[in-house]
């Protein structure tokens, strides 16, 4: 297998982010941890559904610089006082702040970018009983925002990294996903399923994330593409989605009420070949789905143990299609990027994450870069539409200190 190539320069953002955190703070950070994004190979809405879900942390990532307040340095009223201050999506060396305290922390206390690191306090606070200081942390992140590449949970999942050290409070993998997804829930508002933040947390480098949702036993599925003279492509539609709407959680109890109508907890519990015909056809169409998405997630994982990368591809343009046509959480724009891809010799295309925008992803012959990446600007410039942002990704390591 070959070592996936880092191509962030990671130690160079992280001495600049120390730097800038001494100007605006006017003292050291304890430490700098990063989190990254995440694509989703194959396995879409299976996750809340207690299925199989394959994704990948990749090579683009938030960083936060933390300094937990001190007793004897900082002021006493402010001993439960969190500062945030971001450089994302600012220009030039412009920042945004905000604020707010651990004490009595409810939903709604903070907004904007501020809810994830306050989610994250509120979940250590609600779920694990932990009594989190106030702090100091300026975010930078090179994830891009609303390209459904989990630019919020790597977010979350680097502030809940960097906390699990300074508090020396010894959670695991797992623990941190289940309380970031709390976070994302019950504080943020977004009835995401539990994907995204293990991508970001238990992510390897050179491999993609083979996970039971119901358990979290994750295993690591080699995927050497440059071995195979492969690469991921990422297509970003730049047209804007939300969890938070209602597309999301409607599809959430279409498949609940799918699996009770079967008899079932979750739809984890329902065999492939069920009969659906007695369910009303919108359920039994999104249950088709969810049962068919984890068959092609399995069928996925054997081909990569088996080391057929180039294997796969069939597999990805299922999944797409089923999404498209089944699920309906595709778009115009995702469906041409996808298409224009294949046409363009992609060995397989999807839409990837959540989906009614975002991102779509396609496997490509390294040497047929320049051809799909022309071919698919050309299929928007064609119809008037934004011009999408292509680039190429690599499987990266989950979240950690630098
Ligand atoms: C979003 C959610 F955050 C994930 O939990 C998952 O449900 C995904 O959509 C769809 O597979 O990324």
């Amino acid at each position: 297998m070959s070592a996936a190539v880092n191509a962030e320069p990671l130690q160079d953002r992280a001495e600049s982010l120390s730097r800038r955190f001494a100007e605006v703070y006017g003292q050291e950070p304890d430490g700098v941890w990063r989190a990254p994004g995440r694509v989703n190979l194959i396995g879409e809405h299976t996750d809340y559904n207690n299925g199989f879900v394959l994704p990948f942390a990749i090579d683009r990532s938030a960083l936060v610089a933390v300094r937990l307040r001190r007793p004897d340095q900082d002021p006493e009223d402010e001993a439960d006082v969190v500062r945030l201050a971001s450089t994302y999506g600012q220009k030039g060396r412009g920042l945004s702040h905000a604020r707010f305290r651990t004490g009595g922390l409810v939903p709604g206390a903070a907004e904007g970018w501020g809810s994830y690191p306050a989610g994250v306090v509120y979940a250590l606070q609600q779920r694990a009983g932990v009594s989190v200081p106030g702090f100091d942390l300026l975010l930078d992140s090179t994830v891009p925002v609303g390209a459904g590449l989990s630019s919020s949970h790597a977010v979350e999942v680097a502030v809940i990294v960097a906390l699990n050290d300074l508090l020396g409070l010894g959670l695991d993998r797992p623990g941190m996903a289940r309380l970031t997804q709390y976070a994302e829930n019950e504080f943020v508002g977004a009835p995401t399923g539990i994907m995204d933040q293990s991508a970001s947390l238990m992510g390897q480098d050179g491999g993609a994330l083979f996970l039971d949702c119901r358990s979290l036993d994750a295993e690591n599925v080699p995927l050497p593409l440059a071995d195979h003279g492969l690469e991921v492509l990422v297509m970003d539609t730049r047209v804007a989605h939300s969890h938070a709407d209602g597309g999301y959680s409607a599809r959430r109890s279409a498949c609940e009420r799918g699996a009770a109508a079967l008899g079932a907890d979750s739809l984890r519990d329902v065999a492939a070949d069920a009969d659906l015909s007695g369910l009303d056809a919108e359920v039994q169409r999104r249950v088709r789905h969810v049962l068919g998405e984890n068959q092609r997630v399995l069928a996925v994982v054997e081909e990569l143990r088996r080391g057929n990368v180039d294997g796969i591809g069939e597999l990805l343009v299922a999944s797409h299609a089923s999404l498209r046509d089944d699920f309906e959480v595709s778009c115009p724009e995702l469906d041409l990027a996808v298409d224009a891809a294949l046409a363009a010799g992609a060995l397989g295309a999807r839409m990837t994450g959540g989906g009614f925008g975002g991102s779509a992803i396609a496997l490509i012959r390294a040497e047929a870069e320049d051809e799909v990446r022309a071919a698919v600007l050309a299929a928007f410039e064609d119809k008037g539409w934004k011009e999408p942002a292509l680039f190429t990704v690599l499987p990266a390591a989950g979240a950690g200190r630098l």
